[in-house]
């Protein structure tokens, strides 16, 4: 269990009328996956809700049950219905800024304003956080929520939050994950009488041409530097355009860097059509790339950032390389993680 105190949450969500979920740009399996189970949910309790996100919901999430009710903003349909709300909950996103497009009427809004999240700032803006960054994923704590409200988790519910917790701790590799993440998957798999395979393949065996070919070209820029402790890759506009992969979301091919021994730290430089930098940046174990993305106006986890830096490609690159430096140079110094060293 978190350290959550649930009871403020319930309280409101009881007697709310007006309920928007939302969660950061470029919405993930764990932020779709959240609002998806708690936007069905709070029928069960009298209550319905609009999920209002910055863009549509990518493809490979269409097959979750209830995804049809997350809308893309549109201010001329969303603007007003934010202003009136009296109760927004963003989940998975701390941050006021990858609020993007909904900011400002969320700014404007006399809601109360709610934060679930595992991320690492708490930050003042919310009303109300219910923070906890030991939790593996927010859909960890949205299945607490639920379960505190003694909610009952059906199979579209069940199926939402697994998707969370597959996808944001990469089946089950990642840093966060613990005998509890697996417990809650026990539950939802039982719950929702769930084909773990059948939704892999929904989710990571659905790719695109263009990924592929992003991959391709991806790994043939690695470079590294600081001792090989850290490799990065590159995608330039030119090349994300001749293979039409516009749409793909690469922030996770900067993993694959961490397939080489000895490398702390990873990242993958993308140049946006908007002409910023999107920097994503991985590390493994202690080895943390979180202050170096905050101290960039970026955020994320400790294993796990991104930042938007501006152009050009070859100076953000610089910057990140130098930056990381001291990183990397302290990890190495951890006996788990020593570079060449086999345990
Ligand atoms: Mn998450």
């Amino acid at each position: 269990m978190s350290r959550v105190d649930w009871a403020p949450l319930a309280l409101r969500l009881r007697s709310a009328s007006r309920i928007v979920l939302t969660t950061h740009i470029n919405a993930d399996g764990d932020g779709l996956g959240c609002e998806i189970a708690l936007h069905q949910f709070l029928p069960a309790i009298g209550r319905r809700a609009v999920i209002i996100n910055n863009e549509a919901i990518p493809a490979k999430f269409r097959f979750l049950r209830g995804s049809e009710a997350v809308e893309a903003y549109e201010p001329r349909r969303h603007a007003d219905l934010l202003r009136s709300a009296d109760l927004i909950i963003v989940i998975d996103n701390s941050s006021p800024e990858r609020l993007e497009k909904l900011r400002e009427d969320v700014e404007a809004s006399a809601a109360f304003r709610v934060c679930i999240d595992h991320h690492a700032t708490v930050n003042p803006w919310w009303t109300l956080n219910c923070v906890d960054t030991d939790a593996c994923a927010s859909g960890q704590l949205i299945f607490e929520l639920i379960r505190h409200m003694d909610g009952r988790i059906t199979p579209a519910i069940a199926e939402a939050l697994y998707v969370s917790l597959v996808t944001d701790t990469g089946h089950f590799r990642f840093e966060k994950t613990t005998a509890e993440s697996h417990r809650i998957v026990a539950d939802l798999i039982q719950l929702g009488s769930l084909s773990p395979a059948r939704i892999f393949a929904e989710v990571y065996q659905r790719g695109s041409l263009a990924m592929a070919t992003l991959t391709g070209i991806a790994l043939r820029s690695l470079e590294v530097a600081h001792e090989a402790r850290f490799a990065w890759m590159r995608l330039t506009r030119q090349e994300v355009a001749a293979c039409a992969g516009e749409e793909e979301d690469t922030g996770d091919l900067a993993n694959l860097a961490l397939d080489i021994d000895g490398v702390l730290a990873g990242a993958l430089f993308r140049e946006m059509p908007d002409g910023r930098i999107k920097v994503s940046l991985r590390s493994k174990g202690i080895v943390e790339v979180h202050s170096l993305a905050a101290s960039h106006g970026g955020g994320g986890h400790r294993n796990a950032s991104g930042i938007l830096m501006p152009a050009p490609l070859d100076a953000a690159i610089v910057e990140i390389v130098g930056g990381v430096a001291d990183l990397v140079t302290t990890g190495a110094a951890a006996p788990a993680l020593r570079a060449g060293k086999r345990r």
